[in-house]
């Protein structure tokens, strides 16, 4: 029996980034994804605009905040498989067709590293680069991971790994975010519990070149400190307990990853 084909809904993450979404958006084959939503914070700029104009699907997040982007819009995604992009300029769209064959291969997540092989990062400034480092290394170290790049947004995963992470859910969150007055994403949480689980996890090397145009809204040392906190909480937080029981967990039994993609139709 032929496998039922999975779905890839591509997610682009936008806040103001009109300079970028024009430059890039167009060279990202509509055809690789079954379904491509747009994400937008509230752009100010004209991105929202030029998305309608654009015919993609847009949705525009209520509350402020990444991850509440992230829980806002996995109703309307219609994928088996998830892929997160930014159009800063920071993606390259030309990763994309070996993202989606590495996903066909199984793995539950994989990210393009801007450390791995020959890989290197252009956006990085000192303070960027140490802390990507660091960070990875921290959760390798704490939580048996074998990152080389932990908190790219740049990656795919079965969506509904989410909810067998519980990456949805507030308390994962909540109080870091109130430690330090900030609403972060969920990449790095992801990261941790993906290892932490063991699951089936690969990385492919990316470049990142310089942003296109805008600004970067990384809150370096607010996101920092939160997700430091988030790192070492998870050492008695998550205790993993679907695994242990899943009955008691309400969650639904885990299913394999699916197994055809076609990155060119
Ligand atoms: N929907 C949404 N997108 C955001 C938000 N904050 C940042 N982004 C987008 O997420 C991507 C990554 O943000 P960026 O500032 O470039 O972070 P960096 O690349 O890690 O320095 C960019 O495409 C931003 O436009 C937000 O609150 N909501
Ligand atoms: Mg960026």
């Amino acid at each position: 029996m032929i496998p039922e084909r999975a779905k890839v809904t591509l997610v682009v993450l936008t806040l103001n980034e009109i300079e970028g979404v024009k430059a890039v958006m167009p060279l990202v084959d509509r055809s690789w994804f079954d379904q491509i939503i747009i994400l937008d914070g509230g752009s100010t700029d004209g991105t929202r605009e030029w998305a309608r104009e654009a015919g993609y699907e847009l949705h525009v997040q209520q509350r402020p905040g990444i991850r509440f982007a992230y829980f806002e819009v996995m109703d309307k995604v219609k994928g088996d498989i998830v892929v997160t992009f930014s159009p800063d300029g920071n993606c390259k769209p030309e990763h994309i067709p070996e993202l989606l064959a590495k996903l066909a291969e199984g793995y539950d997540m994989v990210i393009v590293s801007r450390y791995l092989d020959h890989a290197k990062s252009e956006d990085d400034d000192l303070l960027t680069s140490f802390g990507n480092w660091l960070f990875t290394r921290t959760i390798n170290v704490l939580h048996g991971g074998r990152y080389t790049d932990a908190m790219n947004i740049y990656r795919g995963y079965r969506k509904k790994m989410i909810y067998e992470l519980e990456l949805e859910r507030d308390e994962a969150y909540a109080l870091p975010e109130r430690l330090f007055r900030t609403v972060i994403s969920w990449e790095p949480l992801m990261a941790v519990r993906a290892a932490k689980r063991g699951l089936k996890i690969a990385e492919i090397p990316g470049d990142e070149p310089a942003r296109v145009g805008g600004e970067r809204k990384l809150q370096i040392w607010r996101w920092g400190a939160a997700y430091y906190f988030q790192f070492w909480r998870e050492l008695f937080f998550w205790r993993d307990a679907a695994r242990r029981d899943p009955a008691a967990s309400g969650l639904p039994a885990a299913e394999p990853a699916s197994t055809v993609l076609h990155p060119s139709r």
